[in-house]
């Protein structure tokens, strides 16, 4: 059993005109599916085939270190992506509400306070990686910054939110313009699934 590209849950344009066609379709379709398929590639034949990707990021550090730089690359990728295209929308935007509302509200002062402590966090981020909204086991939520493909999973912590902050997810449309991207990115985060995933 293989790992797949789930489709985008939305058209490439849908997220026009904060992020465009073109991006989509290069980000999707090139560097997502390529995650995938290194990460298949490197499975192949192993013990570790069949388990589930969230698995295989928890438990990174003690996988064989044959496999391990091919999971937490490729396998971060795949993983990441994944949750990137979900957590996106065109009709995203607006705050988050209810309980994740609460809380963000609780832990970053207002919503407007988290909208600055993570744009602050994206914008300073050296090179290419991500920065995370994430819980941990308790439920209280922080901000998190990863380098390349690698997943809060791996720490112990669960992603909820994720800005993909490699230029391949914005270079085409705002070059070095990274704060614009990141504007955009809030006009379209799926919160009712960002709170599906903090109350999950
Ligand atoms: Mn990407």
């Amino acid at each position: 059993m293989s790992f797949i590209t789930p489709d985008l849950p939305y058209a490439y344009d849908a997220l026009e005109p904060y992020i465009d066609r073109k991006t989509m379709e290069v980000h999707h379709d090139k560097h997502h599916t390529g995650y995938t398929a290194k990460l298949n590639a490197a499975l192949e034949g192993s013990d570790y085939a069949g388990k589930s990707i969230e698995d295989l990021l928890k438990g990174l550090n003690s996988l064989p270190e044959s496999l391990r730089t091919a999971v937490r690359n490729a396998g971060g990728g795949h993983f990441n992506h994944n949750l990137f295209w979900e957590i996106l929308s065109p009709r995203g935007g607006g705050k988050a509400e209810g309980k994740l509302g609460d809380a963000l509200a609780s832990s970053f002062g207002s919503y407007d306070g988290f909208v600055k402590s993570f744009t602050d966090r994206a914008v300073g981020l050296f090179g290419s990686g991500w920065v995370w909204l994430v819980k941990d086991g308790a439920g209280t939520l922080s901000l998190e910054a990863t380098p390349n493909q690698d997943n809060p999973l791996t720490g112990g912590k669960i992603p909820l939110l994720g800005i993909d902050l490699w230029e391949h997810a914005y270079y085409l449309k705002y070059q070095n313009r990274r704060p614009e991207y990141i504007e955009g990115f809030f006009h379209l985060i799926n919160w009712e699934k960002v709170g599906d995933l903090y109350l999950s």
